[in-house]
Order: C-alpha cells, then sequence, then structure tokens
C-alpha cells in the first residue's frame, strides 16, 4: 500500500508541512498567515469502523485518505479561517470562513508577543513608572485570553495581567511573580497588535478602582528550591524494574496486561485513546480530555471576565511540558513524543510529551483464612500515561490510568500557582482568599470534560442507565423489619444531560443491552465512577454559563456525530455560546441502542487557601470507570500473588519481639510463627 500510516496515526512532519503549503497557495502568495492549528482530522466513523474490522482480519487491501483539519488567520485581520487538506491529494476540500464571533486559540508566539506589545506601550510604561519602582525592578505580563461577558466580543482581544518580580531579587527569572500583583491590566487588540486599552482591577471591597499608586513591597514568596529552607531528613526512594516493565509499545499500539489501545495525540487534546479493549474485548471506540472551563468567581471588572477553556483557548498538546526522567515520572518509563504545528504551519516537537509506566498503587485484592492464617493477596499494579501541561501559572497533571481489574480511569491533579491579583492591606472579599499580603486569589472551578465514545463488547448500539437504591417501604409481608432495599435501573432514553444523586446512589452504566453476563443474564456493562460535582455557578443568564455547555450537568449523552468532539464547541476563545453538547442535547435524540457519547464532568470547587500559595499541592480528582456484570469473575483473579520473593521489600524492624521472630517470609505462605499462633 501505498500509504503506510495508520488513519490514526497523527500527522507526520512532511504532513504538516504539505497542509501549510497547500493553505499557502490557496491565500495570495504574499498574505502572511498565521496557523492556529494543523491537526490529523480522523476518518468518519463509519469507514474507519470498516477499516478496523478488515485490517483485524488482515483483508486490508486499501489505505483511507490522510486529511489535515486546519485553522488559520491572515495576519493583519480577523478572518479566521476552517479548512480540511487533502493530503493524498494534496487538494483543499474545505476552505471557509469561520463565522464572526468565532474565534482561534492562543499560540506560543502569540503569547510571547503579546507580552512584549505590552511591555513596550508608551501609555503602559506611564502607569508603571507611576508605581516609582526600585531601580532595576522587573514587571512581568501574563496575558489571558480576554474571556467573555457578553460585551465587545467582536474583536480577538488579550486583557494582560501585571506584575513585579521581588524587587529584591530582581534578576531571579523564576521568582514567583505572583506574589507581587498590580491593577493596571492593558487589553491588546490582535489585529492592530497594539494596547487599546488599559483597565485597572479594583483593590477594595467594591468596584472602585484607584489612581495606580506606589508599590509597596512584601516579602517574597518564592516556590523555587534554592529560595527556600529544605528539610533534610528525606531518604532516597527508588522505583526499580530489574527486569524492566511490562507493557510494549508498539507504534501507537500500547499493550499491557490484557489491555491494548492506539494513543494518538494532537494540540487541543493532548492525548486521545483508540479501540481501547481488554482481553480482546473491545471497550471504547475514542476517549479523550475535551474540554475544560474555569471560571472565576470576582464580578468586578476586568476579571470578571477570567475563564479559561484551556484545550479550547490554547491546547493539551501545545502546552505540554518536556517531561523529566526520574522527575515527572518515576521507575522505568517509556517516552512519546508529540508532533504539532507551529504558528507558521512548521512542524514543532513537543518531546516527552507522554511517559508511559507502570506504578504500585496498594493492594488490590486480599484474603485471609481466619483459620488457617493463610492469606492470598496481590498488589494493584496500574499503567499510566502522564502528560503535563502548563497554562501559563498553572498546571494540569493530566493521566490515564489502567489496573489488572478492568478498572480504567482519568486522573487530573490541579498545581501549579493561583492566578493572583492585588487587595489593599486588611480586607477581605467574598470571593477570593488572601493567600499572601496584598495578593488575593479569586475563587474558580475547575470543570473538565471527558468524552467517552464506547463500544462495550465491539457494539456500537450502546445504552446509558443509571442505578439507585431504593429503601423498601416497610411492610408485614414484605419488609417487616423495615432493613429492605433494592436496586433499580432506569433507562435513559433521550440525549440529556443529567445529574449525580448521591441520596440515592445514583451511578451512571454504559450498556451493551445484546450482550448477557453468563452469570447472572444482566446486560455487560460499564460503571462511570465520577466524584461528587458542584454545576457552574455562574447564573443561567450570564455568558459565562452559556459557553460552559457542559458545566452544568455531571453528564450528558448525545448521539453519535460526526465533528462533535469538543463539548464546549470547536472555538471556545471569547465564545459567547450556542456551541456544544447542551445544544446537542437539546437535539432529544433517541440514545437507546445507539452510538452514543458520554461526556463526563468532574472538578473542584476551588476556594483557595494559603496552602495553596506559592504553588499549589497537587489536588487530585479521578473519574473511574469500572466493570459491572462485563466480567463472569473477578478479572484480576489470575494476578501472581504478591510474594517477598517478588518484591524485595526491606523490614526495617530487625529487633526480635516476645515470641515472634521477624523473618523474611513470603506474604502468602504459612509461616511458622503464624502456625504456632493461637487460634482466634
Ligand atoms: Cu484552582
Amino acid at each position: 500500500m501505498a500509504n503506510i500510516l495508520h488513519p490514526f496515526t497523527p500527522l507526520s512532519g512532511p504532513e504538516i508541512e504539505s497542509t501549510a503549503k497547500v493553505i499557502q497557495a490557496a491565500q495570495s502568495e504574499n498574505a502572511a498567515i498565521r496557523f492556529k492549528g494543523i491537526t490529523l482530522r480522523e476518518p468518519a466513523k463509519e469507514s474507519m469502523q470498516k477499516y478496523l474490522i478488515d485490517e483485524k482480519s488482515g483483508a486490508l487491501s486499501y489505505a483511507l485518505p490522510r486529511k489535515a483539519l486546519v485553522n488559520y488567520y491572515v495576519k493583519g485581520t480577523n478572518h479566521f479561517f476552517e479548512s480540511i487538506v487533502n493530503l493524498d491529494e494534496k487538494s483543499l476540500e474545505r476552505n471557509i470562513r469561520v463565522a464572526d464571533g468565532l474565534h482561534g486559540p492562543v499560540d506560543d508566539g502569540e503569547v510571547v508577543l503579546v507580552e512584549k506589545i505590552v511591555l513596550e506601550d508608551p501609555a503602559v510604561q506611564e502607569e508603571i513608572k507611576k508605581l516609582q519602582l526600585p531601580a532595576g525592578s522587573v514587571v512581568v505580563c501574563d496575558p489571558w485570553i480576554w474571556g467573555a461577558d457578553g460585551v465587545d466580543g467582536a474583536k480577538r482581544q488579550y486583557q494582560c495581567y501585571l506584575y513585579v518580580r521581588d524587587p529584591s531579587n530582581s534578576t531571579e527569572e523564576d521568582g514567583n511573580h505572583y506574589a507581587y500583583p498590580l491593577a493596571i491590566s492593558p487589553v491588546v487588540d490582535t489585529v492592530t497588535l497594539t494596547v487599546t486599552k488599559i483597565d485597572f482591577i479594583p483593590t477594595g471591597t467594591d468596584f472602585s478602582t484607584s489612581p495606580t499608586k506606589q508599590f509597596r513591597a512584601v516579602k517574597p514568596n518564592e516556590y523555587i528550591p534554592s529560595e527556600n529552607k529544605l528539610r533534610t531528613d528525606l531518604k532516597e526512594l527508588q522505583v526499580l524494574q530489574p527486569n524492566g516493565a511490562s507493557f510494549t509499545v508498539e507504534g501507537d499500539v500500547i499493550r499491557w496486561q490484557k489491555w491494548e489501545f492506539r494513543l494518538g495525540f494532537n494540540s487541543r487534546e493532548g492525548m486521545v485513546l483508540y479501540g481501547v479493549s481488554y482481553d480482546q474485548r473491545p471497550l471504547f471506540y475514542r476517549v479523550s480530555l475535551s474540554d475544560m472551563s474555569i471560571p472565576y468567581a470576582d464580578p468586578r471588572g476586568p476579571v470578571h471576565k477570567k475563564q479559561a477553556f484551556d484545550l479550547g483557548d490554547s491546547g493539551a498538546g501545545m502546552m505540554a511540558n518536556d517531561l523529566k526522567l526520574g522527575c515527572d515520572c518515576l521507575g522505568s518509563i517509556y517516552y512519546k513524543d508529540g508532533l504539532i504545528a507551529d504558528e507558521d504551519g512548521k512542524p514543532m516537537l513537543k518531546k516527552n510529551a507522554v511517559c508511559i509506566h507502570e506504578q504500585d498503587y496498594g493492594i488490590g485484592w486480599k484474603h485471609t483464612n481466619y483459620r488457617t492464617g493463610r492469606a492470598a493477596v496481590v498488589r494493584n499494579r496500574e499503567l499510566v500515561l502522564q502528560s503535563i501541561i502548563t497554562v501559563s501559572n498553572y498546571e494540569y497533571i493530566l493521566a490515564f490510568v489502567f489496573n489488572q481489574a478492568g478498572d480504567f480511569s482519568y486522573e487530573v491533579r490541579a498545581t501549579g500557582i493561583l492566578s493572583t491579583q492585588p487587595i489593599d492591606e486588611g480586607i477581605s472579599v467574598p470571593w477570593g482568599t488572601v493567600v499572601h499580603d496584598g495578593v488575593l486569589a479569586a475563587h474558580h472551578q475547575h470543570i473538565f470534560s471527558l468524552r467517552i465514545n464506547p463500544e462495550l463488547d465491539g457494539s456500537s448500539s450502546n445504552s446509558l442507565v443509571y442505578e439507585e437504591a431504593h429503601a423498601m417501604p416497610i411492610d408485614p409481608a414484605t419488609n417487616p423489619f423495615g432493613n429492605g432495599y433494592v436496586s433499580t435501573e432506569t433507562l435513559v432514553e433521550n440525549s440529556v444531560g443529567l445529574d449525580l444523586d448521591s441520596r440515592r446512589n445514583r451511578v451512571f452504566k454504559i450498556t451493551n443491552p445484546n450482550k448477557h453476563n453468563a452469570i447472572n443474564g444482566k446486560a455487560v456493562s460499564y460503571k462511570v465512577v465520577v466524584p461528587p460535582f458542584q454545576p457552574i455557578l455562574a447564573n443561567p443568564n450570564s455568558v459565562h454559563y452559556k459557553r460552559a455547555e457542559f458545566a452544568d450537568h455531571s453528564i450528558y449523552v448525545t448521539k453519535y456525530r460526526e465533528d462533535e468532539l469538543f463539548s464546549g464547541g470547536q472555538y471556545t476563545n471569547q465564545s459567547q455560546g450556542g456551541h456544544g453538547v447542551r445544544s446537542w442535547a437539546a437535539r432529544n435524540d433517541s440514545v437507546v441502542e445507539q452510538d452514543i457519547v458520554l461526556w463526563v464532568q468532574f472538578g473542584l470547587q476551588h476556594i483557595p487557601r494559603a496552602e495553596d500559595f506559592p504553588v499549589m499541592p497537587c489536588e487530585l480528582i479521578k473519574v473511574s470507570l469500572k466493570p459491572v456484570n462485563f466480567f463472569e469473575r473477578n478479572p484480576a483473579i489470575d494476578v501472581p500473588p504478591s510474594t517477598q520473593d517478588f518484591n524485595k521489600s526491606t523490614n526495617l524492624r530487625t529487633e526480635a519481639v516476645v515470641g515472634l521472630q521477624v523473618k523474611d517470609d513470603g506474604c502468602c505462605s504459612v509461616t511458622e510463627e503464624q502456625k504456632s499462633l493461637p487460634k482466634l
């Protein structure tokens, strides 16, 4: 076959370059283009499913056309385009101007450019002068996406926040400038590339702003180790795998402990999983983090517009860290690079964007026969695919995690530095926390949206049900003592947004109603274990609410449609709503025995703490997909027992205790000591 790339393989460097050439040729030769993304356009699902069947049966005699989805601006204009390039034919299949009011994401080069524009702007410099900063002080600019409030959203703009590095340590480039926020907030227009106005952040308890006054130096609050006195009593903890890891990586295909899937990577979603199966049984056609929204609580301008959609506004692939061995990932690590396009349409390597490794996560299962003292115990080994993104001040550690019991999880660890703003001495406000002298961290929500397109046991005909536990009414005949309760199952018939109900222990389950468990006849299922989640608090009439189309329910279910990948809509930057999963669910499609898509929302209500500054200890949020009557017994029953011979642990307690000499015996064998212990 001429084309050797798998249809799910991310675009190669030459493909990115070819795409850029086709786009450049479509515009006038001299038009300067700013690319906002060149990513794989995946084949339509119908043709892809046929391809995968043919691939599996060895009957593959054809390739699917390789295509790229492109977004770009013509520089100096607000003309934003969406294009599809057929890479086999080097032709343009689509090249449309996106509707006014929809905007493209930021890019690395543009952020750096905006910083420069702000700091060199005479009006901004004039304001900075009023601060009377000590000689040598360094002002730092964080360009933010402009946000949205329903007013003046036609132009694509940046709202910038200014800070100062610790004036007593100005040469430290890694100093925590978030401890020195300024009230000066310039706005940059992306067409004229100029500062169009300067907003001022209120620093009191009300909406009023005050003229720039002299800077008040406070003590620093640094996070870098060289600026902190470090504890000295920590011993090494090393992860050793003398015989290597138990997973294999073959191109993009990863196999581990009966799991098999294909890993993709793109600038918007970062990691994407395709064709996730366990023990040859298909589970999910495609899984990825679809969107996120971080609406802030301060009602005062300009910070009322703060509502990051970090995937659509910038991109998890675009912001992926270069992960370091022994630092971000411990043990035996396999790194995968990502390849995306930069603003010039050139390939940009995201080195070590994903680390793949195993970890021990405590005990997998255990039972001790108290009569014999014999324990059967296995460790819970996990496979982790981790990617870390830096979004200006903040970090998200994103991971797909698999275990040996058929569980599949998505984890987010929120860390990094709070986005701060100035506050006057000695006051407080109810929508934020003072985390340092003169530093306010506004409350905000982190709302994530995980997209899951299931195919349980290979069928695209799945349903969503929710199970609840209900008390039986007390009744002399059927429940005389009042203890009885039953589980009920409700079929979700139409596309809709739904919520958890902890009082009823509501659990959502994806089922394949045509495949039944041999033990109990129940439909094979995977349940979605979602932590409690507070829906978006912004008023339903606010733009904040309208544009975060996924943020009002724990779970949405829709019927599959091509090009519905992002729950906040294709274009989130300054979006106004009307695009996304809430709109799609409103079609009221039947979702019974259909190709369904689940959109699982989870997140945290972040009321900042003093402990979250100068850098926030990781806050973990986890969504798990767990088999329910999918297997006939514990799928981890065949995991070899945990033994000291295998694990080589060290007993630190070496002294003799009365009647019992502690020895390095196997965990599961009956020891001489156990035999001699009195029976219970
Ligand atoms: Cu937060």
